[in-house]
């Protein structure tokens, strides 16, 4: 996709909410440096990304979930309506009959732009026509008549006019079938009274329904200086931004024409006569954030969630065993460290820090082990002396000791399970103010 960089660390940064239990102020803060980093990266104004930050930590911390949203949820909302802020309005291309001009700095990418335009409404079933208006360029004739044939459109071009207005004039009498006729226009190197003139001109001869200035992505926010100046000459409709594919800038591009008065209609992405996109804020920044990945994860966030819940529970209600550690040990490591838990716990705990804080690697031992002891065991481990140790240390290729401390950590829980239910705080509210 386009900004496949920044893309990947936007995601990065969303998905690591997801994941997290409880959003404080420092899982905000985090996440506000790492959306920060990735924008700066890709060029977007340093103003903007503050201000940006500035907002999402702001209602992170000070808003108040919708009825029936996590915060995490919340927290995500949050970063995909402020990116959406910052990227502009969509520009409306209407599905009719319609002239287009396309002009643009030497370069910036018309030429291709006017034949994937071509393409695009070709596609949606409107015929499209293309006019070569650069007189000024000897190879654009040739370039634009090669890519109409590309893709089966109509063409019109005079090979050795010098006359460009009078070329576009002819060329709208001939392509009176095309219902899109798409004005390629001539480039230069900068924005010279000359063009100016003669845009200005071509302007009146075809009074385009649409007039897409093109922009070269690479100049990244100095976007926003082109386009105003182009909206001050002519008045334009919209911007494309072209070689999105190819540069660091993408960002700054896209974000400094909000900023411009106007706003973008389509990307080019690549070469190739069909990579245009329409530009649509809301998809693109979903897009961008990985909005349909965070969603899917979120709901199994809460799936597992509850299913922790109902464990907790059952688990409450009898004596705990080996076979409930097991089962805790598989959930409690997708929670989140067991000494968390527990510090949300009213009251607190008299045990020491380090007796919860069992690390991933000891809970795989753990069960392991357990994947040695017979049924009976882990209901009864009480049971287990030292034989039957020796014989599950064995069995397992693991330490007696390792064994011992299983069966400590098991008494542990059952003295926390204990004082839980002594609690006064009911389990699930408790859970549910640990997830969020
Ligand atoms: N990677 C990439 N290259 C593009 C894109 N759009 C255009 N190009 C390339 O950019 C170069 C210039 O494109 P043109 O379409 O000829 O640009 P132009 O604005 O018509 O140039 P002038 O007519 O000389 O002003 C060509 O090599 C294109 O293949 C894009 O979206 N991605
Ligand atoms: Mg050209």
């Amino acid at each position: 996709m386009v900004l496949d960089k920044l893309g990947s660390s936007l995601k990065n940064s969303v998905r690591k909410i997801v994941k997290k239990g409880r959003i404080d102020k420092e899982t905000v803060n985090e996440l506000a440096t790492d959306i920060q980093r990735a924008l700066l990266k890709s060029d977007v104004d340093v103003e903007l990304v503050q201000e940006l930050t500035d907002k999402i930590k702001d209602r992170a911390l000070n808003e108040e979930p919708p009825k029936g949203a996590s915060s995490r949820e919340h927290v995500i909302r949050i970063v995909y309506e402020e990116m959406l802020e910052i990227v502009g309005e969509e520009t409306e291309v209407p599905m009719e009959e319609q002239d287009i001009m396309l002009v643009g700095l030497q370069g910036s990418g018309k030429t291709t732009t006017a034949a994937k335009l071509a393409n695009y409404f070709q596609k949606k079933g409107l015929k499209p026509g293309l006019i070569c208006g650069d007189t000024f360029r000897p190879g654009a004739y040739n370039q634009l008549k090669e890519l109409s044939q590309r893709i089966d459109s109509v063409f019109y071009g005079e090979k050795e006019s010098e006359d460009a207005i009078q070329v576009v004039k002819n060329g709208l009498n001939e392509l009176k079938d095309s219902k899109v006729r798409i004005v390629d226009t001539a480039g230069r190197h900068s924005l010279e009274s000359d063009l100016i003139d003669e845009m200005e001109q071509i302007n009146e001869v075809v009074e385009p329904d649409k007039k897409f200035l093109v922009i070269d992505a690479s100049i990244g926010k100095g976007v926003k200086d082109q386009a105003n100046s182009f909206n001050e000459a002519i008045g334009i409709d919209g911007v494309i931004i072209t070689k999105l594919d190819g540069t660091a800038k993408g960002g700054g591009a896209l974000t400094a024409v909000s900023e411009a008065e106007t706003n973008i209609a389509f990307l080019g992405t690549g070469e190739k006569l069909n990579e245009l996109e329409e530009f649509e804020p809301d998809s693109f920044i979903s897009r961008l954030l990985g909005m349909g990945d965070i969603e899917k994860l979120a709901q199994r966030a809460e799936e597992r969630l509850s299913e922790e819940e109902m464990d907790m529970e059952s688990m409450m209600k009898g004596d705990i065993t080996l076979k409930d550690v097991y089962n805790q040990l598989e959930s409690i490591n997708k929670l989140g460290p067991l000494n968390q838990i527990m510090s949300m716990i009213p009251g607190g705990f008299n045990l020491p820090d380090d007796a919860l804080d069992v690390t991933k690697e000891k809970m795989q031992i753990y069960k392991i082990i357990m994947d040695s002891m017979t049924e009976e065991e882990m209901k009864n481990p009480q049971k287990i002396n030292s034989s039957r140790v020796e014989r599950i240390a064995k069995g397992s290729g693991t330490t007696r000791e390792s064994v011992n401390e299983l069966l400590k950590y098991h008494k542990m829980m059952k003295k926390v399970m204990k004082q839980m239910k002594g609690g006064r705080t009911p389990m699930k509210k408790m859970m549910k103010k640990f997830m969020g």
